[in-house]
């Protein structure tokens, strides 16, 4: 997928530099974000992306109140109603785009499309409320999208081996799963490059 022609229309008058592509971008890949309400997504795009984030935030409301578990999120004032979108350069040649869903149920008729080209998935994970991100990976494996796990760490995420996230996911062993700071760039970014080592691996393990 190449979204280069797409963001031609940057070189109009007035756009932000930051939005052209280097001359050096030979590929353009789509990766989605995806996990349950509130376990850190909006945060994880906004800190690997290299333009300013786009965001559909709105103010979660007393509506919702009774719809929105906030345990352990109570922090939380806004939830993401149809995507977010940044993009990332890997290295010179290799940008990826990164979109993530909105995490409450009653926006998920929207993932269809958002899922459509998507070479991969981080499922990102909160270990205080897992079962939030079952369903998604069930529409993942559904799907046939390869997806790797990043355990976004809270302040007050106790922590737990690996092996029983895994189990407790009922995931196999080839599925990545790596520890992640969501706010953090590095962090964030380290989860990307994960993504792109196991979609490798699994494009050569169909070659041989
Ligand atoms: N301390 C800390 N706070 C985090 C971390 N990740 C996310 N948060 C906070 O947790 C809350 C939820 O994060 P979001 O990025 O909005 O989560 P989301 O998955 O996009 O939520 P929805 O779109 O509503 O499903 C926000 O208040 C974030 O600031 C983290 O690693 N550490
Ligand atoms: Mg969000």
């Amino acid at each position: 997928m190449d979204f280069r022609g797409s963001e031609q229309s940057a070189h109009a008058p007035g756009h932000r530099a930051e939005m052209s592509l280097p001359n050096s971008a030979r590929a353009a890949v789509k990766v989605i974000v995806v996990g349950g309400f509130g376990v850190g997504k909006t945060t994880l795009v906004g800190a690997v992306s290299e333009i300013r984030p786009l965001t559909t935030e709105e103010s979660m409301t007393q509506a919702g109140a009774e719809i929105d578990d906030l345990s352990g999120i109570d922090s939380k004032k806004s939830t993401t109603v149809a995507m977010d979108f940044g993009r990332i350069s890997i290295n010179r040649e290799l940008i990826l785009y990164v979109f993530g869903m909105p995490g409450q149920e009653r926006f998920w008729f929207l993932w269809q499309g958002l899922f459509e080209g998507a070479l991969g998935a981080i499922v990102l994970v909160d270990t205080r409320r897992l079962e939030v991100s079952f369903d998604t990976i069930q529409y993942l494996e559904d799907f046939g999208v390869p997806f790797v796990v990043a355990v976004n760490t809270f302040p007050d995420t106790p922590p737990y081996p690996i092996q029983e996230i895994r189990e407790a996911l009922d995931l196999p062993e080839a599925v990545p799963i790596v520890p992640c700071k969501a706010p953090q760039r590095n962090s964030s970014k380290d989860v990307l490059l994960t993504l792109m080592r196991y979609l490798q691996s699994l494009a050569t393990q169909e070659n041989k």
